[in-house]
């Protein structure tokens, strides 16, 4: 039987910590800087409509609505152009619990809900895709 004292649990907790850190999602800014250069394909720092609408798979139902959709959500100013700002606001007031990280559970029930039907494994750059 391994005795059990402080050095021992010590080790533990470093070990599970390791473990934590290793499964830790990507902080928001890691996750719209991953979104907004998939989206970005022009790289001119904004995303068009245009963009959102070729990042959705041809022949994914009702595309052009949903790009649509998605589209109005994050252009919050409706200037016709997704910012970096636009998209780290929008992620940022869903970050429910303020840990800096977006878990599924906190963007259920919104735009990635409607999203999910056209991405069953997830957006990519979210953590929790499996894709
Ligand atoms: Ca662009
Ligand atoms: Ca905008």
């Amino acid at each position: 039987m391994p005795t059990l004292n402080i050095a021992s649990i010590e080790a533990a907790l470093k070990k599970a910590a390791a473990e934590h850190a290793a499964v830790t999602p990507p902080t928001i800014t890691q996750m719209v800087d991953t979104f907004f250069k998939t989206l970005d394909t022009n790289a001119n720092g904004a995303v068009s409509l245009s963009e959102v609408t070729a990042f959705l798979p041809k022949n994914a139902p009702l595309a052009t609505l949903v790009a649509g959709l998605v589209f109005n959500g994050f252009d919050a100013n409706h200037d016709g152009s997704i910012s970096k700002a636009e998209l780290t606001a929008w992620a940022t007031a869903r970050d429910t619990n303020h840990d800096g990280t977006l878990q599924a559970t906190e963007i259920k029930g919104d735009l990635v809900q409607l999203v999910g039907a056209v991405f069953p494994h997830g957006l990519p750059g979210l953590p929790g895709s499996h894709a």
